[in-house]
């Protein structure tokens, strides 16, 4: 019964975080910074910060490399700046355009759905 409970618990977490479309961010991963430079490294499997939150017009570098190439997932709302026609190896720089949520992924280690190495990028105004 217990244990019922815990995997149904699971199961609507999981249902939660997917709704969100092509990130695993949910509300209160985002970690706000007013920078107007912000780097976002590569870590292990993962993207340090994973879920940030920032300004428009913010320049954003994401680190990639080899192991890690990194691509942009496709917006269906605006465009993603780091939707590239070939997967990067070297770190990518761009710089923000309107609110919207960004989201991209490690082409070896995660998937366009946000899961595995992905992270995303919310712009918002203040
Ligand atoms: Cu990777």
């Amino acid at each position: 019964m217990r244990s019922q409970l815990l995997l149904t618990t699971i199961f609507s977490l999981i249902s939660a975080s997917s709704a969100l479309a092509n990130t695993s961010c949910t509300e209160t991963d985002y970690v706000f910074t007013s920078e107007a430079n912000v780097e976002i490294k590569t870590q292990g499997m993962g993207y340090s910060p994973k879920c940030l939150r920032v300004l428009p017009g913010t320049v954003i570098t994401i680190q990639a490399s080899k192991r890690h190439p990194l691509q942009g997932i496709q917006n269906p709302t605006n465009d993603n700046p780091f939707v590239m026609d070939t997967d990067a190896e070297v770190a990518v720089t761009q710089r923000m355009p309107g609110v919207g949520e960004y989201s991209y992924f490690c082409t070896n280690h995660g998937d366009t759905q946000g899961n595995g190495m992905a992270g995303s990028i919310q712009v918002v105004t203040q």
